[in-house]
This record gives structure tokens, C-alpha cells and sequence, in this order.
């Protein structure tokens, strides 16, 4: 897989994958068949033709459709140890993972499929795989910001497992401020905030997310370059960016790796972790990215080792635990 000249895989934390998105077509494929589920690409040689994206919402065309295959709870949790066993390989140690349970809820799948199903590999993460993982639930920002005000409530039951919310799906046209209402519940109920911001749409949106969703981190962030003043608060509050370099090539944020905004990111003094979004979609898992990036842009080992400790201190993580991997 690697090259012998590239370096080894850092021990790391993604903080920033969607398990929808580690979905791989065979395994679609086979839940296809398990489910009786009719995709519009019914083999894979035809399903792998339509991994090519204009940008985020083509690619959103095919995640959803795919997303119908997952059904039942063995799914979910199918779904999850494959992504568990595939993020150890790669000296992931901890692992924050998105859900979009209204992708499900929307179908007909009930929310305790989709989240009891994701505990059920979750809960064996560190015995088998020895990594930590915790789900972060998404909120889709194209649909009604009503939706996510009552799912907030819902999570309850799945508290610890559950440690916070995100806002993820189509981002030009859906601004972060509708959402606030479901922010500040999310915050009542002691739950931590990110929001994806800056991915496609404007710095605006990554400023709308500080200011009326709080969020204590950024999903991708990327735009934000295009707005000093708000590149200087970034790097006075030290707000952690999570970047998906393979994604941003993939849905044509960023026309080359050799371009992409991270190696300006660090030279700007902003806290940021590479991540993989949708390895199963954009080509590679956590340090498939970390392996790319690091070549295309010519990053020096003190640099990768910045990228990796910064990500276990953007997470989550009690400060005992962070302090183990660090
Ligand atoms: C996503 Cl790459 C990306 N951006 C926004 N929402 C998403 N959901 C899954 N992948
Ligand atoms: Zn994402």
C-alpha cells in the first residue's frame, strides 16, 4: 500500500469521519442483497463508475442512495466494525464518529436500529481494535431545523455513547444560524457542538457557526482562509479545523493536493487534524490522507507530529485519556 519511502502511520484521533461514509460498495452491495434493497447500480463494476463528483451535492446523490441498504441493527453494527477494524490499521487510537440518523428515520429506520446498532461495535471498540469510539449525531442542515430541535431530547438513552452534535449535508444555501434553537437544547443537555462549515460555502458560515451554534470545533474550515480577520480569531481562540484533504480534491473544493490550504493553515497558526470524511467515497481512510497530503504538500516530520497531537487535543477525550496519547 505505502510506499517504502513514506513514513510510518502516527498514532491519531479522527475526529472527523461520517460512518455512513465508510460504507464500502462490496459490503453495500452485500446489504443490497441481505436487505432485498433495488440500487440504481447493481454490481460493482457499474456502482464503481459513479464514484466521480462534481462537488458536494453529487456526492450526496450517491451516499444517500447507498445509505437505504442499512436497515437492520446487525447492519449498523456490521457497518462500524468494518470501519473499526480498517481506522486500527491505520494507528487510529480514537475515533469520533458522525451518524445522520435522519438519513435513516427519514426511511422508516428507527433511531434505536441506527444507534443501538452502532453500540453494539462501538461498546467492543477498545477489546477488539484497541481504539476508543464515540458517535457525534449530525443534523441535516437541508432539512427542517425543527427535526433537529426534537431529535436532541431523543439522544438521552444513548448518552456516553452519544457525545455530541454536528450539522453536516448540503452547505450553500443552509446557513448554521436556523439551527441555533437545537444548539443551545444540545448544550443543555451537556452534549459538545461541531458543525461542518466553510466546506463549499462561505467564511460567513464558519463565523455563524462560533457565534450562534458555539461549536468548540470546525469541520473542514477550509474557506475560512478567504477571511483574515476571521483567520486571526481562529488562531487566537485556537478553534480546532478538521481537514479532509483526499475529500476536498474529490468533491473539487481544492483542484489538486499539491494546492490544498492545509500547508496555509499551518503556517497560519491554526490548530488542525487530517481526517478521512468518507474514506469508503474519496479514496482512502486516516492515514491514506495524512500519507498524501504530507507528500503533495512536503510536510516535515514535525509537522505530522503537530497534525496528530493536535487532533487527540481537538477531541473529546477526558484530559487523562488525551494525556495517555500524548
Ligand atoms: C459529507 Cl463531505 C460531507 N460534507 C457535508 N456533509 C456530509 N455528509 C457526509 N459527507
Ligand atoms: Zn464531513
Amino acid at each position: 500500500m505505502h510506499p517504502s519511502s513514506d513514513p510510518p502511520a502516527l498514532p491519531t484521533a479522527e475526529l472527523h469521519v461520517h460512518v455512513e461514509g465508510t460504507l464500502e460498495p462490496e459490503l453495500a452491495l452485500d446489504l443490497a442483497r441481505r436487505n432485498g434493497v433495488r440500487l440504481r447500480h447493481p454490481d460493482l463494476a457499474s456502482l464503481r463508475r459513479a464514484y466521480s463528483f462534481a462537488d458536494l451535492p453529487s456526492f450526496l446523490d450517491l451516499y444517500y442512495e447507498l445509505t437505504a441498504v442499512l436497515r437492520e441493527p446487525q447492519d449498523f453494527t456490521d457497518l462500524a466494525e468494518a470501519y473499526l477494524a480498517r481506522a486500527a490499521a491505520q494507528a487510529v487510537r480514537h475515533a469520533e464518529v458522525f451518524v445522520d440518523p435522519q438519513a435513516h428515520t427519514s426511511r422508516g429506520v428507527p433511531l434505536e436500529v441506527v444507534l443501538d446498532g452502532l453500540a453494539e461495535a462501538f461498546g467492543t471498540a477498545e477489546e477488539r481494535h484497541g481504539l476508543s469510539a464515540r458517535v457525534i449525531v449530525s443534523f441535516l442542515r437541508d432539512r427542517d431545523p425543527r427535526e433537529a430541535d426534537a431529535l436532541v431530547p431523543r439522544l438521552r438513552p444513548w448518552h456516553g455513547l452519544v457525545i455530541g452534535v454536528g450539522l453536516d449535508s448540503a452547505e450553500v444555501g443552509f446557513p448554521p444560524e436556523p439551527f441555533a434553537r437545537a444548539y443551545a437544547l444540545a448544550a443543555d443537555e451537556g452534549l459538545h457542538r461541531v458543525a461542518h462549515a466553510g466546506e463549499e460555502g462561505p467564511p460567513a458560515y464558519v463565523t455563524g457557526a462560533l457565534d450562534a451554534l458555539g461549536v468548540e470545533r470546525v469541520d473542514h474550515g477550509i474557506r475560512s482562509l478567504e477571511d483574515p480577520s476571521l483567520v486571526a480569531r481562529l488562531r487566537e481562540e485556537q478553534v480546532p479545523l478538521t481537514v479532509c484533504p483526499l475529500s476536498n480534491v474529490a468533491l473539487r473544493a481544492v483542484p489538486d493536493l499539491a494546492v490544498h490550504p492545509l500547508a496555509r493553515m499551518l503556517d497560519a497558526g491554526l490548530r488542525v487534524s487530517v481526517n478521512s470524511d468518507d474514506p469508503a467515497y474519496f479514496g482512502g481512510y486516516l492515514h491514506d490522507n495524512t500519507a498524501a497530503v504530507s507528500r503533495a504538500l512536503g510536510l516535515t516530520a514535525a509537522q505530522r507530529r503537530q497534525l496528530a497531537e493536535d487532533g487527540f487535543r481537538a477531541s473529546f477525550l477526558p484530559d487523562a485519556d488525551k494525556a495517555r496519547h500524548l
